[in-house]
């Protein structure tokens, strides 16, 4: 049997285990899902803890190996063992976006920056997800940012619950590497499976499948943000602060560090004015030898500060505040 890998990777929610299951063999894929005890769990049920894998037989003498990462920034030991180790030798990448995200082009760059050996000498198609619930950014808005970014890949729309729509995709990666030549037939079986998967996949409780929708509304932090922040590897302590620098509530024990918090924001105002930066996200003063402190502005001028160790990356802990910050 001639084994051929392919790689799902992409944020949280985008698909990656949904897509594994709609295509693989009899949908017995392998899933390590938890149940989400984070925000997560506000928009889905569970999420992939440390790898998705199912298998797709073509014929008697051919297979593709689905392996999917887990989207979460705090599973990325997982992101280096697939990518430099268990997927390293695979024929393609699928890189699937949510359009629903708040940020799907940072999304995109962030686990492109992540995956970036592994993209640069392999091929991609990039699948939009979701996009019956909101069909903006647009292809070509991708398209564009792909080509800033260097990256030469197909960007597709696909709904990763169907079969039908996930398996073009693998046919697109594939059908130069494979002998197997019968793909019609394959989709028309698919298509087959996915009334069979739509069956099987009917939310019990369907509200916890809800999906709230970000169109532009204000993100407004609650106070458990605190809590939830607590949460990531390596973060010590977060304070939340109103407009007026108070603290509205903290885990840090340090008087001063909570007031460097609300002192921020009011810098950061005026800061904004003075220069034609535009609006700043966030402030971040970083230490070679003791604790990191990240500020985190947003619309509604609440402030949220986390105390991390220096050794967590800024960009793994904005992108967790991000996820945080839309579903929360
Ligand atoms: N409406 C809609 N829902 C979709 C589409 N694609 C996937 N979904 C749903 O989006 C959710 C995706 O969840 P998962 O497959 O667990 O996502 P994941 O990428 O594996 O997430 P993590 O493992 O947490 O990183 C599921 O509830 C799917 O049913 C789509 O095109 N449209
Ligand atoms: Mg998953």
């Amino acid at each position: 049997m001639d084994y051929h890998k392919l790689l799902f990777i992409g944020p949280v929610g985008a698909g990656k285990t949904s897509a594994i299951r709609s295509i693989c063999d009899d949908h017995e894929n392998i899933e390590t899902e938890a149940k989400a005890s984070d925000v997560t769990g506000r928009r889905k049920p569970t999420t992939t803890v440390a790898m998705d894998y199912g298998c797709l037989t073509l014929s008697d003498d051919e297979a593709v190996q689905l392996y999917g990462t887990p989207g979460q920034a705090r599973f990325k030991f997982m992101w280096d063992m697939l990518a430099t180790n268990i997927a390293a030798d695979c024929a393609g990448i699928v890189f699937l976006v949510d359009n629903t995200r708040n940020y799907p082009m940072r999304d995109l760059k962030y686990y492109a920056q992540e995956f970036a050996e592994l993209i640069s000498r392999k091929p991609v198609i990039v699948g939009v997800t979701r996009s019956d619930l909101r069909d903006t950014p647009t292809l070509l808005e991708y398209e564009n940012t792909l080509e800033e970014m260097g990256i030469n890949a197909r960007v597709r729309f696909i709904d990763a619950r169907k079969a039908s729509s996930v398996l073009p995709v693998v046919e697109e990666l594939l059908q130069d590497k494979v002998r197997f030549n019968e793909w019609a037939e394959l989709a028309k079986r698919a298509i087959a499976n996915d009334a069979e998967l739509e069956e099987e996949w009917v939310p019990v409780d369907a509200s916890s499948y809800e999906i709230q929708d970000y169109r532009g509304e204000e993100v407004v932090m609650k106070d458990s943000i605190v809590d939830d922040v607590m949460n990531f590897k390596g973060v010590k302590g977060a304070a939340l602060t109103d407009d007026m620098g108070d603290v509205v509530t903290s885990s840090i024990e340090s008087g001063e560090v909570n007031d460097f918090v609300g002192f921020v924001s009011g810098v950061v105002k005026v800061f904004e004015e003075v220069s034609d930066l535009g609006k700043v996200q966030s402030v971040s003063l970083r230490s070679a030898k003791e604790d990191n402190i990240t500020v985190f502005l947003n619309d509604s001028e609440q402030v949220l500060g986390i105390q991390s160790s220096n050794r967590v990356s800024f960009r793994a802990l904005k992108q967790q505040v991000d996820d945080l910050l839309q579903w929360g």
